[in-house]
């Protein structure tokens, strides 16, 4: 019997898979896995200095402590010492010195995480205490790079900057970051007839497999990885959770027992890399018009004390220098500096936001001087397409200035702007500030051989569906839209797809979920996997109905359209049929961003499959006797493409910004002069809350043409919108000159509220 239906398509699916289970408790996370009897507790022993060299390290009374099983040093390591991933840089455990206050010198291993515990305060070291320095700039002047200096450069700069009207230099900080990700660091390692399974809380399960693999002079196929979810990543378990997946691993081989390692907040504070800090050096050129004729930068990266992925942060700064902007001539050069802090490592934006910063300073800065709105010469700048950026590639589909104009007319952003003015005539201690942000973000892994993916598919003979991809779900929901492209290749309802854990057993060889690409990459693996076995189907079909022309044959509804026509040949139907006639029901995905490469020689090229667009207008109000300050709302436009699930998208837009803004204006990451990080805790470090972030967000969905590089068109939201948190800083500014004209000029994030009484009465 033929049914005439219109198909229906199961692509408008506007939540969160995990949303329930989450609200009730019932995610697993490393440290709700049940525990295998016998289950040991690492917990490694941090260097209490920042620089020095070890003359003795003491582990005796803490052996004989009640419980404590082993101590294990780097000497203990059967293969390779080391987790530099980039440089060769970082070893597991320290060997002859120490070069950051947290660094792992040892790790200890006990019945129970208190013996341990008591174990760590018992160790005593003896360490030739050498000079520290937290000091980009400084560790620059002193020859301490971790890697080789990186300049980008377009058009003749020098020439440029001769024939420009105005030209105003100055320098640029911004602070570190910590990421402070729900669930801390953390694996459990359980040895198996020589192979290792670890469950680790990362973003990259292949690097912990590598890392564990090399520390323990094992193969990549005696080493296995399980992720089944983390409670947050944003770029800190990009790199740097395999240290601890590689410390659990080696305690588990070695003794032959399950450890499980899971840091205390404290700890991971302490022990892990966090955003880079920068400081920057800018020049910027305008004609008398206003446009932007040459802009130079210099930034000098805190890279800590280890290379990490800092190199290819460094590389992201410079990408994004320029931000939305056109820039004929621009001469970017960036230092990758060596100091005595914990590694830096990638943060949601990874060096893109302090480029970024440092471009909106300078424009601030100008505008300043030459007494316009800084959305004079912003927008006036703004890219178009057949543009090009300093690195080579050609700006296609820009929505840089769609963005823009859509917000300033859909927000009323000229009559904000006289309402401010008005409440700042009225007002005297009371201020409020009107910024617009800009965001552009390019689309990949810079690193193009990074940029592919792979997924496994199973269609089950029942009909049921499991699929696995190299995709880590840390909140930011790339299991529902994984499952969402399952759902839609085969015709299913979401229910009838199962997400399984990202395992480096089922799908091999995965780059780290990070750099937006996570849902791209993955989904397009697997909508190229379900695609083979929806063609083994349909093929099946036309044999089945005797279809020998050019019918066309869907699968939708959990049915067979032919024509668009509902067939009598229902989806499980369809399989037990394709189960009997031994049809292979799995497959393999895989897919490669094409048409991208960099040459690094040149420093040019086309790295990125697309960008990211949007803009954000944030106000503010400022309490001038005080310092305190509310961001009062942010309107954002952004450039979604189309979007495959706009609950999650908007969740992205929100957090992101949220994260922003907590940079921009509270996130204060202090060192003393000796190295010890002082904001080492949540009392001390303040993040943002439900008080702080803006009391009204709209978010408008661009409706956007989208991108074929996007899974469906539906445009990344990962990164881009934490970068609409850089207009607080300016935001701030705006309501403090509002106050005293006169105030400094001073491009120093975070504007906490004692930087913003420092500048209402400087
Ligand atoms: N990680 C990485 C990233 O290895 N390469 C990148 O280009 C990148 N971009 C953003 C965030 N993480
Ligand atoms: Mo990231 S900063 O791990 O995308």
């Amino acid at each position: 019997m033929n049914k005439k239906t219109t198909p229906t398509r199961a692509d408008s699916f506007s939540g969160h898979l995990d949303a329930a289970n989450h609200v009730r408790g019932q995610s697993i996370y490393v440290d709700d896995l049940p525990e295998y009897a016998g289950t040991l507790y690492g917990r490694a022993f941090p260097s209490p200095v920042a620089h020095g060299r070890i003359r003795r390290l003491s582990l005796g009374a803490a052996e004989q402590l009640e419980g404590v099983v082993r101590i294990f040093t780097a000497r203990d390591v059967p293969g390779e010492n080391q987790v530099g991933n980039i440089v060769p840089d970082e070893p597991l455990l320290a060997e002859r010195e120490v070069h950051y206050l947290g660094q792992p010198m040892a790790l200890i291993v006990a019945d129970s995480m208190e013996a341990a515990e008591q174990a760590a305060e018992l160790i005593q070291v003896d360490i030739e205490e050498l000079p520290a320095i937290t000091d980009a700039r400084e560790a620059f002047r002193r020859g301490q790079l971790l890697a080789g200096s990186r300049k980008f450069e377009m058009g003749d700069v020098e020439a440029a900057f001769a024939q420009c009207e105005h030209v105003f230099e100055g320098t640029a900080h911004t602070g570190g970051q910590e990421h402070v990700y729900l669930e801390p660091q953390g694996a459990y390692a359980v040895p198996r007839e020589g192979k290792v399974f670890i469950h680790s809380s990362t973003q990259g399960p292949t690097q912990v497999q590598r890392a564990a693999a090399r520390v323990l002079g094992l193969s990549m196929n005696q080493v296995e990885v399980d992720v089944a979810r983390i409670g947050g990543g944003f770029g800190g378990k990009e790199d740097q959770a395999s240290a601890w997946g590689a410390m659990a691993a080696l305690a588990a081989h070695l003794l032959n027992k399950p450890v499980k390692y899971i840091l205390s907040r404290h700890e991971d504070l302490l022990m892990t890399g966090k955003r880079h800090p920068y400081d920057s050096d800018y020049r910027i050129g305008l004609d008398e018009n206003l446009n932007i004729l040459a802009y130079e930068a210099t930034f000098y990266q805190n890279g800590g004390a280890a290379a990490d992925l800092s190199p290819a942060v460094l590389e992201r700064t410079l990408f994004h220098a320029t931000n939305s902007y056109y820039v004929p001539n621009a001469r970017l050069t960036a230092h990758c500096c060596k100091t005595n802090i914990a590694p830096s490592t990638a943060f949601r934006g990874f060096g893109g936001p302090q480029g970024m910063f440092v471009i909106e300073a300078a424009i601030h800065h100008a505008a300043r001087m030459l007494e316009v709105a800084p959305m004079e010469i912003q927008e006036k700048n703004l890219l178009r397409d057949g543009q090009v950026f300093p690195y080579g590639q050609v700006v296609r589909e820009s929505e840089a200035r769609p963005c823009w104009i859509e917000n300033i007319e859909r927000n009323d952003i000229r009559g904000l702007q006289k309402e401010v003015r008005r409440y700042n005539a009225e007002n005297r201690l009371s201020k409020r500030g009107l910024h617009l942000m800009p965001v552009c973000f390019g689309i990949s892994f810079t690193n193009t051989m990074m940029n592919h993916a792979r997924a496994l598919v199973h269609v089950y003979s029942d009909g049921s569906v499991g699929i696995s991809t190299g995709a880590v779900e840390m909140g930011q929901g790339a299991n529902t839209k994984m499952v969402q492209v399952a759902a839609r290749e085969f015709g299913l309802r979401l229910g009838q797809v199962r997400i399984e854990t990202t395992n480096t057993t089922r799908v091999a060889n995965t780059s780290p979920s990070a750099a937006s690409a996570t849902s791209d990459l993955n989904g397009k693996a697997l909508q190229n996997a379900c695609g083979q076995i929806r063609q083994r189907l349909i093929q099946l079909i036309r044999q089945e109905l005797r279809l020998y022309g050019s019918e066309e044959v869907q699968l939708l509804d959990n049915a067979v359209f032919v024509n668009g026509q509902r067939q009598d040949m229902e989806w499980k139907g369809l399989i037990q049929l394709a189960f009997t006639r031994r049809i292979n029901l799995s497959a393999k995905g895989h897919y490669a961003t094409p048409k991208i490469s960099f040459d690094k020689e040149k420093e040019k090229g086309h790295p990125f499959a697309y960008h990211v667009f949007g803009a954000a207008a944030l106000l503010c109000t400022v309490d001038c006797l005080r310092g305190i300050y509310t961001i009062d709302a942010v309107h954002i436009v952004h450039d979604f493409g189309s979007s495959m699930n706009v609950g999650v998208d908007l969740g992205q837009v929100e957090g992101g910004l949220a994260q922003g803004i907590g940079w921009m204006t509270m996130e204060n990451l202090q060192h003393s002069t000796e190295g010890r990080l002082l904001s080492q805790t949540l009392s001390n470090y303040k993040i943002p809350d439900i008080y702080s972030v803006p009391k009204a967000v709209s978010v408008h969905f661009l409706g956007s043409e989208g991108s074929d590089f996007a899974i469906y068109k539906s445009k990344t939201t990962g990164e881009p919108p934490l970068m609409y948190g850089i207009g607080a800083y300016f935001a701030l500014y705006d309501a403090i000159l509002a106050f005293n004209p006169e105030a400094p000029l001073l491009y120093h994030a975070p504007m906490t509220p004692e930087r913003v009484l420092g500048l209402l009465y400087g």
